[in-house]
Formats: structure tokens, sequence, C-alpha cells
């Protein structure tokens, strides 16, 4: 009999293909999505995964519908990747960012503790954990965590709560802490995305310029499609641990703006892009880069199977596309 998963945050970037690995391997789907007036199921569609989910709609933070949905479906395993995602947001959304990010997943582990403790859990945590921790070396499963973001503060409690459901209740409950990952449905506020459409119309002569912020950031980007599989490989695991999920290379938003821009054609771009302070954070982290050894070793993960310019180039082509 296959397995049965349920996702939440499907009409995300990471849902999508979460659910297309999962159902390549037979697995039935459940996904949750937010009431909307107005859905979007884009995402799901650019990976055609739409029709062969069963679409749920419901909330993380309501508790009733948590346990409910835990005591019905009563799935194999739950993957939690809804959040109020955006770092630069979490400032002016601090509240709406701690109900969704921590009591949401705390509403998740109580509806499995209380309804169906055989259900393994998968908590989406992020390398916004470690702030400027060790930002001359690599973050690894031991860094402290000073997180410097009310998003990273938020992560941090259901990072904590998924361990001490691990520990108090023996519950098969990991984390991934995720470093940046990106792809063609990255959400467009992020900074790769930002910029792999701003190239494109900029291409298309839709656009003038491109506006960012704080232009010397550097992040550890990877591609999405690689990392839900180390999501699901933990959760195979017969032991629950966490564990980073990171390429271990470092990127200045100054590559991507030159692999994007190269690649359709314009090599001196930088009169094309703008500073603005309305796209600085109050605290800013200044640069990530993950050690992914405990991932390679006891997942069989690879890191590079997809390569950071070809990720961009990739995520270019598919914005003119889209824009065409
Ligand atoms: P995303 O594109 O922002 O998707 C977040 C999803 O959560 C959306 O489908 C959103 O629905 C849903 N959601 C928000 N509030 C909800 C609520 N109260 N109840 C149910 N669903 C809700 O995020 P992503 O990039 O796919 O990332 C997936 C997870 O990994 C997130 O938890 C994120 O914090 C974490 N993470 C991401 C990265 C990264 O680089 N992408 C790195 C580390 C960790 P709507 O669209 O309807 O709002
Ligand atoms: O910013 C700088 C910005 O918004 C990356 C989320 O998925 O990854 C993501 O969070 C860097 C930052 O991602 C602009 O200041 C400059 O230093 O693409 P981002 P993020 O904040 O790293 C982590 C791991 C998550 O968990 C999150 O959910 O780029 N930057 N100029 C800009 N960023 C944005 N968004 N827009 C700009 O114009």
């Amino acid at each position: 009999m296959s397995k049965t998963a349920f996702i939440t945050g499907m009409t995300g970037q990471d849902g999508p293909y979460l659910a297309k690995f999962l159902l390549e391997k037979d697995y039935k789907v459940y996904g949750l999505v937010k009431r909307y007036s107005n859905p979007n199921f884009d995402n799901m569609d650019y990976l055609g995964v739409t029709d062969k989910i069963e679409l749920i709609t419901g909330d993380i933070t309501d508790e009733n519908c948590m346990n409910h949905l835990m005591k019905s479906l009563k799935p194999n395993e739950v993957y939690n990747l809804a959040a109020q995602s955006f770092v630069g947001a979490s400032w002016d959304l601090n509240k709406l960012t701690t109900e969704v990010n921590s009591i949401g997943p705390l509403n998740i582990l109580n509806a499995i503790k209380n309804n169906t403790p055989d259900t393994r859990y998968y908590q989406a945590s992020t390398s916004e954990l470690y702030g400027n921790a060790n930002t001359e070396g690599l973050q690894d499963e031991n860094t402290p965590f000073k997180p410097r973001s009310p998003y990273g503060v938020s992560k941090l409690y259901a990072y904590w709560m998924t361990v001490n459901f691990r520990e108090s209740y023996s519950l098969h409950a990991s984390n991934g802490i995720l470093f940046n990952h990106e792809s063609p449905i990255r959400g467009i506020e992020f900074v790769t995305r930002k910029i792999t459409d701003g190239v494109a119309k900029i291409k298309l002569g839709l656009a003038k310029d491109i506006t960012l912020g704080n232009l010397a950031a550097k992040r550890d980007w990877g591609f999405a499609g690689d990392y839900v599989e180390a999501m699901w490989a933990m959760v195979q695991k017969d032991e629950p641990s966490d564990y980073v999920i990171a390429t271990g290379k470092e990127h200045s938003i100054g590559d991507v703006l030159d692999i994007a821009f190269q690649h359709v054609g314009i090599n001196d771009y930088m009169s094309l892009v703008k500073s603005d302070p309305r796209f600085k954070r109050p605290a800013e982290l200044h640069a990530l880069r993950g050690n992914p050894q405990k991932a390679i070793d006891e997942l069989d993960w690879n890191p590079q199977k997809t390569t950071f310019e070809q990720m961009i180039q990739d995520m270019v082509d598919a914005d003119i596309e889209r824009l065409s």
C-alpha cells in the first residue's frame, strides 16, 4: 500500500517540488492551502501537480483544524512547509510571523501527539537561525543560534519544539536546517527571483532598471528541487535528527547579477541596478555558508546536483518565457 503524506504550504515554492517528488514515489499526497477569495495555484500548475494531489483548505494557526485533519487523514508523514517566510516583512508582521511560524508548528505537533503519534514530522527550519554566528566559517548542526530577524526568532521556537516533542514524547520529528534555495517558482520578492524577473523585463523592454537593497549580502544558494529530496530522506531514517542542507558555497548578489545579465547578453549592467534603503532591513544578516557533511554522510544527499549558474540561468529563461 502506498504511503500518505500531508504537506502544508502547497501554494509556495517548496510544496509543489516536494509533492512532485513524492508522487513519483507513488505517495498519496494531501496538500493544505489557505482559504482565499481568489486562490492562486500557479506554482502547482507549473510543476503539473495540481490535479494529482488532494487539496484541503485549512490553516496551521487553527488548532481545531490541525487536530481534525490528523484524526481524519492519519498521514504516514507530515511536512510542515507553511510559513510567513519573507524575512524582510517579519519586522512589520512580527505577531503574524510568530503565530504562523511558531504556534502553527506547535499545533501540528500537538495534533500528531494526540491523534497519530506514529506519524513522522518534518519541520522547515532555516539558516536564519544562525544570524551572524560564525560568518567567517561554515555553519553546521553545532553552530550556536543567534537569530537577527523576527522570522529567525519565530523559527527558533519551532526548531526547539520539534526537538522537544522528539525527546519528550518520542515522536519521529526532524528539523531540516535549509539554507536559501531558489527556483523558477521562487516568490517574486526574494532577491534571486527579483533579479531574474527584473533582467527578463529589461531584456524584453518592459522595465528600465532593477532596484535592490543591501548589495553586499552573501548567501549559500541551492536549488529547491534538490533540497526537497533531503527533506524526504531525513523522514525515512530510523532515528529522527536535525540536518543542515546547503551547498557549502557562498555567492554574492553581484554573482547573481553577473550570471543573469550575461545570460541575456548584457555585460555592462551597472547603470541598470539601483539601491534603495526601502529594501534594506533593520538588522541584516551578512553572510551564510552551510556545511552539509552530515546530510551527505547520513542521507546520501548530493549538494552539487544543480549548479548555482545553471539555476540562475533557468530562472531567467523561465521568466522570459512567462513574460513573453
Ligand atoms: P513560501 O514560498 O513562502 O511558501 C509558504 C507557504 O505557506 C505558502 O503556500 C503560504 O500560503 C503558506 N502559508 C502561510 N501561512 C499559512 C497558514 N497560516 N496556514 C497554512 N499555510 C500557510 O515558502 P518556501 O520558500 O516554499 O519555503 C517553505 C518552508 O521552508 C517555509 O517554512 C520557509 O520558512 C522554510 N524555508 C525556506 C527557505 C528557502 O530558501 N526557500 C530556506 C529555509 C527555510 P499563501 O501563499 O496562501 O500565503
Ligand atoms: O534575501 C538581500 C537581503 O529575501 C537575501 C527565505 O526563504 O532564505 C530566505 O531569506 C539577501 C538578504 O532571502 C534585496 O537583505 C538585497 O541579505 O532573498 P532574500 P533571505 O532573507 O535570505 C532563508 C534561509 C529563509 O528561511 C527565508 O524564508 O538579499 N537583498 N536587496 C534583498 N533581498 C530582497 N528580498 N530584496 C531586495 O531588493
